[in-house]
């Protein structure tokens, strides 16, 4: 009984201490979930921030747009890299110089400065020499391009209206704006020279000789002494099938005969005599050199052209 009862003891005080150790622990677990009753902050827990990994941004140069501003121009492209952006002013045009790899697209902002637009608001755009479409919202322009496009040229106002200097086109990397406006010059060059020649063919037919003339004896040409213009003009000159009229002012009658003093009347015509004051009127319609003389004052001779 007695090793029984020790037991019992031994179980009775290990029971209570263990129960006290538990009530304890209730207790004070307990004093976690009571209502505040004074001033002590409420612990709360607060578990530190997660550590998320962020891979830093894969660079990928072909596809992420390139932004920039060159020349204090804005700009963005896709599917290449701008080396150069420059204004052309001797062409009022923007040259964009750049490496594409993929087809690609450029968006850029002109200013004023930069290049003026044609009297509508509009530009011409040239990709390596070629015009191409494009897309306009005010001084934003997007320009699709072609893989391996090397150069977009932006012309304003002057451009196609021929305002280019030439002596301003010798740029060796301008090689195709150099053809095309060459080729267009010539164009322009032709199209003056044919100009000319119907200016100066109209010019001719203007000057064509007259159909119709008037000449006088001079006066005083009864008399010798006038020669070798005694007729006034002594050389006159009309289109064939135009008409001479032998008018005599002169105090004296005179005729007008064709033909030489020296060798005579040749047939052609003979105004016969005619009085002052009187006229005679000869057409002549075959080309050709006609002399002419006054029977009555063999020192009178005169010639008429006809063309
Ligand atoms: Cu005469």
């Amino acid at each position: 009984m007695a090793g029984v009862d020790k037991f019992g003891v031994i179980f009775t005080v290990a029971f209570v201490a263990a129960m006290i150790v538990i009530m304890a622990t209730v207790l004070q677990t307990d004093s976690t979930f009571a209502p505040s009753t004074d001033s002590t902050p409420t612990q709360t827990y607060s578990p530190p921030p997660t550590q998320t990994y962020s891979p830093p941004p894969t660079p990928t140069p072909q596809a992420a747009p390139q932004t920039s501003s060159s020349d204090n121009l804005k700009y963005t492209i896709r599917g290449g890299i701008v080396d150069s952006v420059s204004s052309d002013e001797n062409h009022n045009a923007v040259k964009i110089m750049m490496d594409s790899r993929l087809d690609g697209q450029l968006t850029i902002t002109l200013t004023s400065d930069s290049v003026t637009p044609f009297d509508d608001g509009t530009y011409f755009v040239t990709v390596d020499g070629e015009e191409v479409e494009f897309t306009q919202v005010g001084k934003r322009l997007t320009i699709d391009f072609m893989a391996n496009s090397q150069k977009i040229m932006i012309y304003g106002e002057g451009y196609k209206s021929g305002g280019h200097d030439m002596s301003s086109m010798g740029h060796s990397d301008d090689s195709k704006e150099h053809e095309a406006m060459m080729a267009a010059d010539k164009a322009a060059a032709d199209k003056a020279a044919a100009d000319k020649a119907a200016a100066a063919k109209a010019a001719a037919a203007a000057a064509k000789a007259p159909m119709a003339v008037t000449i006088e004896p001079v006066e005083g040409s009864g008399a010798p002494g006038c020669e070798p213009e005694c007729y006034s003009p002594s050389t006159a000159t009309i289109s064939a099938g135009g008409t001479v009229t032998f008018s005599n002012t002169d105090m004296a009658p005179h005729t007008s005969t064709s033909g030489t003093a020296a060798n005579g009347p040749d047939g052609v015509f003979d105004t016969s005599l005619i009085m002052a004051n009187a006229s005679f009127d000869v057409t002549l319609d075959n080309a050709g050199t006609y002399p002419y003389f006054c029977m009555v004052h063999p020192w009178m001779e005169g010639t008429v052209i006809v063309e």
